[in-house]
């Protein structure tokens, strides 16, 4: 794995994960830029702001916003932090939305529906290709493939990302169906 990616993903599990030490306002979901590279440095020496303007620029997710005088930084979505508050958009979706997941959890989601696990939110591609991508992090991917505006349209509250994640606290399994994604 290249270096930058190693410290991008140290980066992103302190913004979305880490309790302990919390670097995070849990308001805005905000961390001190010169904390974060204080403490990335304890194991990448040559991170300094050139390297996070780097990785905030050119994150092929764009998972990472700096605040207007850029001395703060946070990740856009994908928070586990009880508590973490970003304000999200809640725009009109588009008629579908598609979930990737592994198809060994499926009698569970089936039971269940969609539920955040360790997350804040379930999160919700836009596309079905984005979705397989998602899925296979898991296993052998399947697609559900959701009823994004009956959902709403039902009452259940649905965000965008500022990084074009749709989020939900939750999708009941009427909302969705089966999709095989091979
Ligand atoms: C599954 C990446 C059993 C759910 C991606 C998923 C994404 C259930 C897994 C972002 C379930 C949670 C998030 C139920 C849901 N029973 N399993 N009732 N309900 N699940 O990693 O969506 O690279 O927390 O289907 O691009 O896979 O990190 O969520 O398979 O946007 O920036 O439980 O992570 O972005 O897994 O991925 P995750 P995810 P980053």
């Amino acid at each position: 794995m290249k270096e930058l990616t190693k410290i991008s993903k140290k980066l992103s599990y302190m913004l979305r994960h880490s309790t302990e030490p919390l670097y995070i306002d849990l308001n805005g979901g905000w961390a001190d830029v010169n904390t974060i590279i204080k403490a990335l440095r304890v194991k990448y020496p040559q991170v300094g702001r050139a390297v996070l303007d780097e990785i905030v620029a050119n994150d092929e997710k764009g998972r990472y916003s700096y605040n207007a005088d850029k001395t703060k930084i946070r990740a856009n979505q994908g928070h586990s932090i009880p508590g973490v508050m970003i304000e999200m958009e809640q725009p009109d979706p588009p008629e579908y939305l598609y979930h990737g997941t592994a198809t060994r959890f499926l009698d569970s989601i089936k039971r269940t529906g969609l539920i955040p696990m360790s997350r804040q939110y379930v999160h919700i591609s836009p596309d079905f290709e984005t979705a397989v991508k998602v899925g296979k992090r898991h296993g052998k991917p399947v697609v559900l493939v959701i009823d994004a505006k009956r959902f709403v349209a039902d009452g259940n509250e649905l965000y965008l990302s500022a990084n074009g994640v749709w989020q939900a606290k939750q999708v009941p399994p009427e909302y969705f169906t089966i999709k095989n994604a091979e």
